[in-house]
């Protein structure tokens, strides 16, 4: 590993997200050696067990309890946030403040008055800055953005976006707590609509690009739950289910639907979009094939293509094995990190940042406010979706 110039990494949270963060890190330099990587300095956790158990596992070499000790050392320069969603803003604007890059799991806030602070922060400090909305760097999605880019879709007319799980549909599962969290409207912010949602809408806002109104509804499906802190029955204000249809700014069309009510579905994040020369289709659990029907091809021939992105002139795909061989869902992770560093080198945008995330988060408030009001809604924040310099 050469010297570092690069980043010097002060991790807060050691959940599944500190885990997929902490492992790109790692594996960021030894794939795109062209980037300087990331220095692994130091884990926060409120627990010390389990800051030092995290540190130890994953090659920190320290730990601390308090984030703040992490924003004051001076051998730390990034400040990444994968701490649940109430702690995002606060911690965010304090490393901002301090001149530390930061970078903040999604959703960027819980509300977009949260996001806009941190907008806000960053901006004034001049920090680099990004949000994970890690699903961009599925190679195959990187080429699909490239490829409407390029126009091969032409005008686009529609898209359809779901993310599907089934994971909170037993009743005895306790809302709040360490691994409930995002069952607690205070801790979250909202349920699906901004866990899962927030990505089909990131991707959206990418692909065709800003949404102008929304009708949404949600539901909640269980009530009631056990709350794993206070040890009592609590009423539930999260959104188990969470379905919108959406006009963008440019005219065309779209519907949304997220859940964690459709029995079966573990993690079915699906896309399609339709344009006036073709469309294109995904579906996460096959990552690496892009459907691609074109209306240009010779008609006799015309049909829906599987193209397998895994060849060396597909996106990512040279950095890692021989042309064919599959990569998943821990390696977008290490393309953000691989891009955010790029981005540092060439002062260029290449990940999502947090006017990004804040453009996520008005599209999540405007489906909640749509859901409450049961009429149309506009999108407060619309902000142009990021241009393919380095695919944003
Ligand atoms: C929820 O189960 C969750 O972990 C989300 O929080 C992530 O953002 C998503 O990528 C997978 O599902």
């Amino acid at each position: 590993m050469p010297a570092h110039g690069g980043l010097k990494v002060g991790l807060v949270g050691t959940g599944f997200m500190g885990r997929t963060h902490s492992n790109a890190y790692r594996q960021a330099q030894r794939f795109f050696p062209e980037e300087t990587g990331a220095e692994l300095v130091a884990v926060c956790s409120r627990d010390e067990t389990k800051a030092r158990d995290f540190a130890a596992q994953w090659g920190f070499r320290s730990h601390e309890t308090d984030w703040r000790r992490l924003i004051e050392r001076d051998d730390i320069n990034l400040i990444d946030i994968a701490s649940p969603n109430d702690t995002h803003a606060e911690i965010a604007v304090a490393a901002a403040e301090a001149g530390k890059m930061v970078a903040c799991e999604k959703p960027l806030g819980r509300t977009p008055a949260e996001a806009r602070r941190m907008v806000e922060a960053v901006e004034r400090a001049g920090v680099a800055n990004m949000v994970w909305y890690n699903y961009r760097r599925v190679p195959a999605l990187t080429m699909a953005k490239r490829m409407i880019e390029e126009g091969r879709l032409g005008r686009i007319f529609h898209s359809r976006f779901k993310f599907l799980q089934d994971w909170t549909m037993s009743a005895d599962l306790p809302q709040g707590g360490a691994g409930t969290w995002r069952l607690d409207a205070d801790i979250a912010g909202s349920g699906v609509t901004g866990d899962l949602l927030a990505h089909c809408i990131d991707a959206a806002l990418w692909l065709v690009g800003p949404v102008a109104e929304v009708s949404g509804m949600t539901e909640t499906f269980i009530r009631e739950r056990m709350h794993a802190l206070s040890g009592k029955r609590e009423a539930v204000t999260i959104d188990d289910a969470s379905l919108f249809l959406a006009r963008f700014a440019d005219g065309s069309l779209a519907t949304f639907e997220a859940t964690r009510f459709a029995r079966g579905h573990k993690a079915l994040f699906t896309l399609e979009v339709n344009g006036e020369h073709g469309s294109i289709a995904w579906d996460l659990h096959d990552l690496h094939r892009l459907q691609f029907f074109s209306h240009k091809d010779e008609g006799a021939l015309r049909g829906w293509r599987t193209i397998h992105v895994s060849d060396s002139d597909h996106p990512y795909m040279k950095a890692w094995w021989v042309p064919g061989l599959q990569i998943g869902y821990e390696h977008t992770f290490v393309h953000q990190v691989a891009d955010f560093l790029a981005g540092v080198r060439t002062g260029e945008k290449r990940v999502p940042d947090f006017r990004d995330g804040l453009a996520a988060d008005a599209v999540v408030d405007a489906v909640l406010r749509s859901a409450r009001s049961r009429r149309w809604e506009t999108v407060e924040e619309m902000l142009a979706p990021a241009g393919l310099q380095g695919v944003g």
